[in-house]
């Protein structure tokens, strides 16, 4: 009974980050927004907020009582045109953690309640502003580390994934309507009422969710960045590499094999998407102990990421230890670095490059050392991975929640198809569309369980 009502009160949060800053946030939302914000904050020359028109802003100060706590400028929003649908105000004071909180106190202490994680757009959803994976695409701007990752959660905020689904929603509500239609005139020997046309439709259906469900792995790597292993023997230059690509002496480089033994990571961007290196030690057979854990974590960063940068010696003779990793890496993503261009002759880069090239489809000469080929590798990276191919802004899944619904879906359909190639009676069809359509309406929350609503908002952090 606690939370009775909770969902009609006035809430507030601080919805800028709580380290020293230029200016500070703290937003109140819900019906006694306005009223409380006026106990709190007194316009200077101007009409107090209640008498103010959403989208306005006023200069005033902020203050406790008769103590003036701040100034600084509070942006009044009218029910329904504010983020949550709710009456807003925004008070923006200067950025300092204490006259943040000291605010958001002053608010509570004249009747605002604490927000939960997540409330505003929990709020903005309940009052219909957003779907329920537009919600969780805000998550995604606010975490955001690359353009690509920018641009993909705010396609899906602008509703790119919602309007996909509906597309879906909609099509098999028809294919419900024709199945419903035939079971009821069986005897009107209608031509596109034949099993074989609800097929289709249910084909079409699934034609469009199978594609999304295809991107998710690529979108994944859009948002989260692309995990990425240089790999290779001792000394053919992987630190280098490293160095080269994160801009600044990240990893050791010394001329003696064996020298980097820990995994060491670093996150770059390159062509708009976020890489997460990690300079792993050589790979080798080794008597030292503290080497031979650092070989085995090489290969464990290798079997868990997206694409391997393969790094090889040119200046020297291709060997075993080459062959066994060309063997490691068969069948993975992978760009064969043959490095140290510098340092080889034409001979030897034609024979290194022939070998490798029986082995590897995409390869590259360079240099880590002089940089030469760098350009090179960035335009190679998105294009190995399929990254070119797909639209940041087009309808892509953004989360294990919604890739789970479309799996529910998809195969909630693919029984269909078989029940009615099969010949199974059309009832056990009809729920099987019902079952693509429910898991569908739980992905855009219009039809969500309060677990699942909940458990969707736990993921933001208060304020927002
Ligand atoms: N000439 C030339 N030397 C290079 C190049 N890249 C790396 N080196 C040299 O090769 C040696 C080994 O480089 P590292 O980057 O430490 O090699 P690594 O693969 O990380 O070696 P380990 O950590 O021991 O496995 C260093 O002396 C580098 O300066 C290159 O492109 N050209
Ligand atoms: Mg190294």
């Amino acid at each position: 009974m606690e939370s009775f009502g909770r969902e009609s009160q006035t809430i507030a949060a601080i919805s800028t980050g709580l380290i020293p800053s230029g200016v500070g946030m703290v937003r109140v939302s819900g019906p006694k927004a306005i009223e409380i914000a006026d106990q709190v904050f007194q316009t200077v020359g101007q009409k107090p907020l209640q008498q103010r028109k959403g989208y306005t802003s006023a200069f005033g100060h902020i203050h406790d009582g008769d103590e003036m706590i701040d100034e600084g400028v509070a942006a009044v929003y009218r029910a329904p045109h504010s983020y949550t649908g709710e009456d807003v105000v925004e008070l923006c004071c200067h950025g300092g953690v204490y006259l943040m909180e000291r605010t958001l106190r002053v608010l509570l202490d004249h009747g605002a309640r604490l927000a939960e994680e997540g409330e505003f757009t929990k709020r903005a959803f309940l009052n219909g502003k957003l779907s329920l994976d537009q919600a969780e695409s805000v998550i995604g701007l606010i975490q955001a580390e690359s353009a690509g990752a920018a641009r993909a959660a705010l396609a899906g905020k602008d509703g790119a994934l919602k309007r996909e689904i509906l597309s879906v929603q909609k099509r098999l509500t028809g294919t419900a309507a024709h199945l419903s239609a035939w079971v009821d005139y069986p005897e009107e020997d209608v031509e596109e009422l034949s099993p074989q046309s609800l097929v289709s439709e249910m084909e079409g259906s699934q034609k469009i969710l199978e594609s999304l469900y295809k991107k998710y792995d690529t979108g994944k790597m859009i948002r989260k960045g692309i995990s990425t292993a240089i790999v290779g023997k001792p000394n053919v230059g992987k630190s280098t590499l490293m160095n080269l690509l994160s801009r600044y002496e990240r990893s050791i480089v010394t001329d003696i094999p064996g020298t980097t033994r820990d995994v060491v990571e670093e996150s770059v961007l390159i062509g708009g998407y976020a890489l997460r290196l990690a300079d792993t030690a050589g790979l080798r057979e080794t008597e030292d102990q503290v080497e031979a854990i650092g070989v085995q974590w090489s290969r464990k960063k290798m079997e868990s990421s997206d694409l391997i940068l393969a790094v090889f010696d040119l200046s020297r003779p291709m060997d075993d230890d080459d062959h066994a990793l060309l063997e490691t890496v068969e069948g993975r993503t992978f760009i064969a670095i043959l490095n140290k261009k510098d340092a080889a002759s034409e001979a030897d880069i034609s024979a290194g490059e022939r070998l490798i090239r029986e082995k590897a489809s995409d390869v590259l000469v360079m240099s880590a050392q002089t940089g030469e080929g760098l350009e090179q590798l960035e335009q190679m990276i998105p294009k190995v991975l399929g990254l070119n191919k797909i639209d940041p802004a087009a309808a892509m899944i953004a989360n294990e929640r919604q890739r789970e619904c479309v799996k529910r879906a998809l195969d909630a359909l693919a029984e269909g198809i078989e029940a009615l190639r099969a010949g199974i009676t059309l009832d056990a069809v009809s729920v099987c569309l019902e079952d693509a359509l429910s898991p569908l309406m739980e992905l855009t929350g219009e039809r969500a369980s309060d677990a699942v609503i909940e458990q969707v908002f736990e993921q933001f952090c208060v304020g927002k």
